[in-house]
Parts: C-alpha cells; structure tokens; sequence
C-alpha cells in the first residue's frame, strides 16, 4: 500500500487525487489530503464527467500530528502559496521525499528545489482544465496533458517516479523547457486576456489586441534562444493556443473577475527578471505588469 499525500484540495489537489483513486493497475493507495479550509477529516467528492465519488483522509495543513510521516507528496497550491505550505509541513518529511510541484509559471518550482535538496523534487506542466463547482464536486472540463520530469539529481538519479500511475503523465528529462514552453504561453496570454477582459480568441481576432500579442511575443523572443530551450517561436505558440482555446477565459481573467490574487508575479514577474537577467529589453512587458496594476490586479 502506498501513501500518497496531496497538498491542497482545489481542483487541481481533487483531480490529482482522482489519478490514484482510479488506478486500475495492481497498485494499492491510501490518499491523504492536507488543507487549510477542510475541517472534517475526510474529504469526500464528486468527478464529472466520469461520474465517480472519491474519498480521501484529510488532516489540517496547520494542526497535523507528529506521528504522521509523509513519503510521496503532490504539492498544488497556488504558486505564490506554495513555499510557505511546505515549511508548514517540512518535519513531516521523510528523506528522501518524492515531491511532484503543480504550479504555474516560474519561480516557485526553483526556490522549493532550492529550499530541499534532500529531497527528489519533481515538477509538472500540465494542460488538465479542471475547476470545482462547489467544495464536493470537480469538473473535469478538458482532458490534457502532463508533463513531468526531474528538477534536481535526487530525482534525476532515481528517474521516473513508478508511484504515479503512469496512464497519467507522460515523463520527460528536459522539464525546464516543457516549463519555459508553459510560461510563454501564459505570458502572452492571460495578462492581456485580463488587460481587455476577453477570451483567449479575441486576442487574435481583434486587431488591437493582436498587435498587442505579437509585440508581448516579439520581446520574448529572444529569452527563447538566450535560455537555449528547444521552442521555435513565441508568437506561433501562442497564437495556436489562443485557437485552439479561443472560448477560454484565462485563468488571470477568471481570477481578476473573482477579485482573487493572481499569478502574475510568476508568469509576467518571472519574465521580466529573465530577460532584465539575460541584458534584453523587457519594456512591454514591464508595461503590461505596471498597467494591469494599475486595473488593481492582486498579485
Ligand atoms: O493556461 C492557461 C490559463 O488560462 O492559465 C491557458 C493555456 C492560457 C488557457 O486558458
């Protein structure tokens, strides 16, 4: 039997959790989740469209027990949450701990891994379109792709994590970029997506606004090559995600709509200390940030 731990009962925790409770393989888990809003001690949901209940321990992130110990986590708070979530949770650890991080854009993947080295951190970039209706029920709304791979040599060495079920993720050695792909992506995307409060295909449909695109892609460019990441070009990414998700309202969006703190700091941030990093002009980048601050955008 093994005891998986996630962290964070959002909709991302609730789907992950769903991977281990419907693994049809001949591996046995136990699913602990660990919240800060749930207070009963199970936590119990419903998956659509798969139509499923499923059901997991849950233990409070700030008042667990010495006793329990901790082997396999899945960490899915919010990017800006989720350091802080693991110094809550640091001394359950056992050494090594097989961590996989789910978070958005860039920044929090790289303190965690610099805050544990004793543990073999893995991280996720994943296209999975989830959200929760209510606290016992998750929609699983568009069926994507995730994409693990190694973030230090614990993990590296030890390769390919077997606990997760592998129908689940597809596992590559060059994370970093699947990453970097993800951030380029969501840089282009969803800032301006809040900045116009439209959909994904607007940005390419409206001329303004694809203007717009294209110089938040043109002044990424050059990050591309300067990393060295294997991603051919900015713009076309981003214009054949705003096709193929024109009806989305980006997660920036939903969350500025919803007076929620956003990502912001780690996916337009994150790029603007990259390239000021790299010697390469970030000014529309940086005017994007300054404007949507102005809009009072959390961040
Ligand atoms: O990841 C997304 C997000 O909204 O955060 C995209 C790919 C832009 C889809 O909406």
């Amino acid at each position: 039997m093994l005891n998986i731990h996630i962290l964070g009962t959002g909709a991302i925790g609730s789907l992950w959790g769903s991977y281990f409770a419907t693994d049809t393989n001949d591996q046995n888990y136990s699913l602990t989740f660990i919240s800060r809003s749930i207070q009963e001690n199970q936590y119990r949901y419903h998956l659509a469209p798969e139509d499923r209940w499923i059901q997991g321990r849950c233990i409070n992130a700030q008042r667990q027990s010495k006793a329990e110990s901790i082997r396999y986590l899945i960490v899915t708070c919010k990017a800006y949450d989720a350091l802080q979530a693991m110094e809550q949770i640091q001394d359950l650890l056992m050494e090594p701990c097989h961590i996989v991080l789910l978070q958005n854009g860039m920044g929090s993947q790289q303190a965690i891994t610099k805050a544990y080295p004793q543990h073999a951190i893995y991280a996720c970039s994943s296209t999975e379109g989830a959200y929760k209706s209510d606290v016992h029920h998750l929609i699983h709304a568009g069926k994507g792709q995730n994409l693990l791979g190694p973030m230090n040599t614990i993990a590296k060495q030890i390769g390919q994590p077997t606990w997760i079920p592998d129908n689940t993720y597809q596992y590559t050695h060059d994370i970093n970029t699947a990453l970097w792909r993800k951030l380029i992506i969501n840089c282009a995307i969803n800032p301006l997506t809040a900045l116009y409060q439209c959909r994904n295909g607007q940005l390419i449909e409206h001329e303004p606004y694809h203007q717009h695109l294209k110089r938040i892609c043109a002044e990424l460019q050059p990050l591309i090559s300067h990393q060295q990441l294997d991603i051919d070009d900015a713009y076309d990414l981003a214009r054949h995600v705003c096709e193929i998700t024109a009806q989305n309202q980006s997660s920036m969006l939903q969350d500025k709509l919803n007076n929620k703190r956003s990502e912001l700091a780690y996916i337009t941030g994150f790029a603007i200390r990259s390239l000021e990093e790299s010697g390469l002009t970030n000014e529309e980048n940086n005017r994007l940030y300054h404007a949507l601050k102005q809009q009072s955008l959390k961040d």
